[in-house]
């Protein structure tokens, strides 16, 4: 019993002796988001602040800034990449300028669901895409999800292909999105997010396609009458570090960042799933007119953009496109 007790002391003395060891400056992280506090994000963020509060001993501060204040997407990482400032959850889709890659991730109706989502970017393919972005001076810390997409307009259901014709629909700026609605025969109109609901209120747009938490937290029922219930891509969200930034940080730092946007990720995505169907619900009751689109007309709008994928490999890569299918067809077997 004794000597039990020396033990104990001598590793609760080692724990100590690492903790006080473990170097951690006082650190204020900006983080940059697109969306609104209310999103799935904010929960992610909250989360990650106390996990971080945690193993710093109350050093390592996440500082948030909601609704683009910061710059959108693409402004925002590109602010990263100059070590101007710290963090961005964010699309990958307005990415593929600095990234060409992550446009496999906006090759239309690739995922089936969730599963297939989480058991690609947490596995091997999502760390092939997380090992390229160090290349172009950014660090990702892992996914979270922003999920499927779903078209809004103020015109009319959409229920089949021939539907799309006429509506001006607002895309993310991306190629492989502009691609996917022009060749179902949309007016395809690349734009930052921030920009979307002004344009939707004074009618430069007819439509805009987002999954159904971020059209009910960004208040899109208040400027869009028809949701169509499309699924057409799924979207994942990055937890972005600037490299320069993350290369000054201390090896116990980096691990907490980590470590602690796992712990973001994992509350995020429960939240994202919790509050999809509520959102949903939530919309409908907000006087939106819902339409679900049949199986044989799924199937319709499936091949109709199946060209897209042909063109995207190009700017892809084909070894990245191939990858993402080989994966794919070995979590469906
Ligand atoms: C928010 C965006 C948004 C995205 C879009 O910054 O642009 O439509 O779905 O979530 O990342």
């Amino acid at each position: 019993m004794r000597k039990f007790g020396l033990l104990a002391a001598v590793g609760a003395l080692a724990m100590v002796a690492g903790a006080a060891n473990a170097q951690f400056a006082d650190r204020t992280i900006r983080v940059s988001n697109g969306v609104n506090a209310e999103h799935p994000v904010g929960n992610g963020v909250a989360k990650m602040t106390s996990c971080l509060a945690t193993k710093s001993g109350g050093k390592m501060k996440l500082q948030a800034f909601w609704g683009g204040a910061l710059g959108g997407d693409l402004q925002a990482t590109q602010a990263l990449r100059s070590g101007t400032q710290e963090m961005v959850i964010t699309s990958t889709s307005p990415l593929v300028g600095i990234l060409s890659d992550l446009g496999v991730f906006d090759l239309p109706f690739l995922f089936a669901n969730e599963k297939e989502a989480d058991s690609i970017l947490d596995g091997a393919f999502g760390k092939f895409i997380s090992d390229k972005m160090p290349g172009v001076g950014l660090v990702n810390l892992s996914y979270w999800e922003n999920g499927f997409r779903n078209l809004t307009n103020s015109k009319k259901p959409v229920a089949k292909v021939e539907d799309f014709p006429g509506l001006k629909v607002r895309v993310m700026q991306n190629n492989i999105f502009l691609d996917t609605f022009k060749t179902v025969g949309a007016n395809a109109v690349p734009m930052a997010f921030q920009e979307v609901f002004p344009a939707l209120e004074t009618k430069a747009i007819d439509g805009q396609e987002n999954p159904f938490v971020t059209i009910d937290t960004s208040k899109f029922y208040e400027v869009q009458k028809y949701l169509s219930v499309t699924r057409h891509a799924y979207t994942p969200f990055m937890v972005l570090y600037s490299k320069q930034l993350y290369d000054r940080l201390s090896a116990d730092e980096q691990k907490a960042l980590v470590d602690c946007s796992a712990e973001g990720q994992k509350e995020q995505r429960s939240v994202s799933r919790a509050l999809s169907d509520k959102s949903l619900a939530n919309l409908r009751a907000r006087g939106m007119a819902i339409n679900e689109i049949s199986a044989p007309e799924q199937k319709r709008m499936r091949d109709a953009v199946k060209p897209v994928y042909e063109r995207g490999a190009a700017t892809i890569g084909k070894e990245t496109v191939d990858r993402m299918q080989a994966e794919l067809a070995k979590i469906r077997s």
